[in-house]
């Protein structure tokens, strides 16, 4: 069995993470960020072009209708950084809104190499926007922006796109905190969030009947097979997303559709799976606005202010850190 000392680099970190989820006892895991390798960044931006996934759209109204108001009420030498850029096609109004009172430099902060050249590429031509992309762990990129900071410079994190709803709770209260004991007073957050919405929506817009959100789940076992040398046979695995009214989240797996045995050797691991196991690949955690307020304040922020989308609930919160007395 490989342990994390044996190993330092990123691609082996991926093989513990899949060690360690596929042994898992009782449910078998395999975290949501091995998704967006070049590929899955790819499927990615075809899923938020599906008519079952409002989603993105509703997170880019918001902004585009807002952008100038967020600026407003971030005023100063402001240095943006945004968690998860991806392609940063939502980014660019933000952008524009604060450059165009003054220079202003962007931190898109990606583990994905692919979705951060295209986020650079996307929003080069944005005038008076200094562009650093950081390919780094979300809070490890937080630290070295918080570190490359002027004197007087406030810092706005951007964490759009419902992200935040992949961690379950209370993970996503405790990321919320570990961002905010980075960053000082008069310093803010940007957080969008995926709102509760009736579940047959939701169930379509994770098993859309094109199937793009299946090869996405599936990519990943295609993935372990791609750089790990694994077995995995992606025919005899099938896509599932179902609602947890518990969790009140949306969960994916991947279902064996008979027992069989798969070998991963750079993971030094063959894992048997039985018929009709799964593998949990993602949770999408659907938010109600008292719910958010409450995780705002249980990790140290203060609403400044919320909007929210008409068409597909969504919802975008201005969160700031105000001095403690
Ligand atoms: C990018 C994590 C917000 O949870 O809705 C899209 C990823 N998964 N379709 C989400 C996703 C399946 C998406 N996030």
């Amino acid at each position: 069995m490989l342990t994390h000392d044996m190993i330092a680099s990123t691609a082996d970190d991926f093989a513990v993470d899949v060690c360690g989820g596929l042994t898992k006892p009782g449910q078998k895991e395999l975290p949501s960020k091995y998704f967006y390798d070049a590929i899955g960044s790819r499927l990615f931006d075809v899923i938020v072009e599906l008519p079952e996934y409002g989603l993105t759209r509703a997170d880019e109204r918001l902004l585009r209708e807002h952008a100038r108001e967020i600026a407003r009420q971030t005023p100063g030498d402001v240095i943006l950084c945004e968690l998860g850029s991806g392609s940063g096609r939502k980014t660019r109004c933000i952008l524009e809104a604060f450059a165009s009172r003054r220079y202003t430099r962007y931190y898109p902060i990606e583990i994905s190499p692919a979705a951060l050249a295209v986020c650079q590429r996307e929003l080069s031509d944005v005038p008076h926007v200094g562009i650093v992309g950081l390919e780094r762990e979300y809070l490890d990129g937080l630290l070295e922006v918080a570190a490359r900071r002027d004197y007087g410079q406030r810092i706005l994190v951007l964490f759009l796109g419902s992200t935040i709803g992949n961690f379950s709770n209370p993970a996503d209260r405790k990321f919320l905190r570990d961002i905010r004991n980075i960053l000082q007073p008069g310093d803010a957050l940007l957080l969008g969030t995926d709102l509760e919405k009736p579940i047959p929506q939701l169930i379509q817009a994770y098993d859309d009947p094109l199937g793009v959100t299946a090869a996405f789940n599936l990519n990943l076992l295609a993935r372990i097979n791609r750089e790990l040398g694994a077995s995995f046979v992606l025919s005899q695995f099938e896509h599932v997303a179902r609602f947890n009214c518990a969790t009140r989240s949306i969960e994916m797996h991947l279902r064996s559709m008979r027992r069989q045995t798969v070998a991963i050797p750079a993971s030094d691991l063959t894992v048997t799976f039985k018929e009709g196991e799964t593998i949990w690949t993602e949770n999408s955690h659907k938010y109600s606005l008292d719910e958010l307020a409450c995780i705002a304040a249980d990790s140290g922020w203060v609403s400044k202010a919320q909007w929210v989308d008409r068409q597909w609930p969504f919802a975008e919160t201005l969160l700031a850190i105000e001095n403690v007395e």
